[in-house]
């Protein structure tokens, strides 16, 4: 468990890039730990797009399905000359038939797309721009858990935190979120959520365990993520996709658990990383909702909410909230 700083004097940590510094904090803490928004360069995307079409991976499906059904209902029960701001857009695939069903009530349609990567925006604007004529696309690339964007434009806004992205937060986090969220909205701005329910363990585990594995190519990729950019020397041979269901937490975790006592050169942070055989980097938390826990969560960051779609099996829940 000892990481140590080489002697190189040329680097400083003042000159240090946000991901050196997620990667130095994160391998340096005890256990291990990766925030999961490291995730989601390019090639992570990707994955994570092959991901929500899996057939264990029920989530974006049922989400989907559920706007499929009640898009109408859903941007009714919002309000009227709504501009639409999405955060942790990805590629928008879902967010499609909301911003549909928008352009067929209004006669202008403003979307604001807001994600960490650029290249996933690129594609929510190809997939939506042009497509429909009265909507213009605005993409924001931030990192909206460190800055919240000024949506301060005239006009009613409905701003969606959907796909269960809140089941990454801790629960304080979340609400700390959702009232940095509620100081951005004006009354009768609303907000729309998707929650992933609790539901049977084994189906939780089969969606984080795929049989192609391609979940556990999503994983590793934080690894071949600190190859690419900060020069570092991960074998991702040898480390192991954990993903399993903490019912104590409610929450899928995932690890990466190294097969063998091994030390580990990352160029750019000048340290070498050490792990024991099984020593893990936790890289990932999916927490899963009740509805008692969402009310919970909505009025501890000031919202109440308003109204909630499901689908037939509550799988996933679609909460619009109020401030
Ligand atoms: C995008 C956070 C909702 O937790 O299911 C998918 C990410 N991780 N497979 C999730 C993810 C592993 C996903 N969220």
């Amino acid at each position: 468990m000892i990481s140590f700083r080489t002697t190189s004097s040329k680097i400083s940590p003042a000159a240090f890039t946000p991901l050196a510094e997620e990667v130095l904090a994160g391998l340096s803490a005890c256990p291990k730990t990766l925030p999961p928004k490291l995730f989601y360069d390019e090639h992570g995307s990707r994955l994570f797009e092959q991901i929500t079409e899996l057939p264990e991976y029920y989530l974006t499906r049922t989400e989907r399905e559920i706007f499929a059904e009640y898009a109408t209902e859903i941007v009714s029960q919002a309000g009227n000359n709504l501009t639409l701001v999405e955060l942790g857009a990805g590629s928008a695939s879902k967010t499609r038939l909301l911003v549909e069903a928008l352009a067929r009530r209004q006669l202008r349609v403003g979307f604001y797309p807001v994600d960490v990567s650029a290249s996933a925006l690129r594609q929510a604007v190809s997939t939506l721009n042009g497509h429909i004529r009265n909507l213009r696309v605005h993409p924001i690339v931030t990192d909206y858990s460190k800055h919240m964007p000024l949506l301060s434009f005239p006009g009613q806004k409905l701003v969606l935190f959907i796909g269960s992205t809140i089941g990454n937060f801790e629960t304080d986090e979340a609400v700390e979120f959702l009232r940095r969220v509620r100081g951005s909205l004006r009354p009768g701005d609303a907000l729309l959520l998707g929650f992933d329910m609790v539901k049977d363990p084994s189906q939780l585990h089969a969606a984080y365990n795929d049989s192609q594995g391609v979940t556990a190519q999503f994983n590793k990729n934080v690894l071949a993520r600190i190859n690419r950019e900060l020069g570092g020397q991960f074998d991702l041979e040898e480390f192991d996709h954990v993903a399993f269901w903490n019912p104590g937490m409610s929450r899928i975790e995932m690890h990466l658990e190294s097969r063998l006592e091994q030390k580990v050169w990352v160029r750019d942070l000048g340290m070498v990383f050490h792990f024991a055989a099984g020593d893990r980097i936790h890289t990932e938390n999916s927490y899963k909702f009740t509805s008692s826990s969402i009310a919970a969560m909505l009025s501890r960051g000031g919202f109440r909410p308003e109204r909630t779609w499901t689908d037939p099996n509550q799988w996933f829940s679609t909460v619009l909230a109020r401030r």
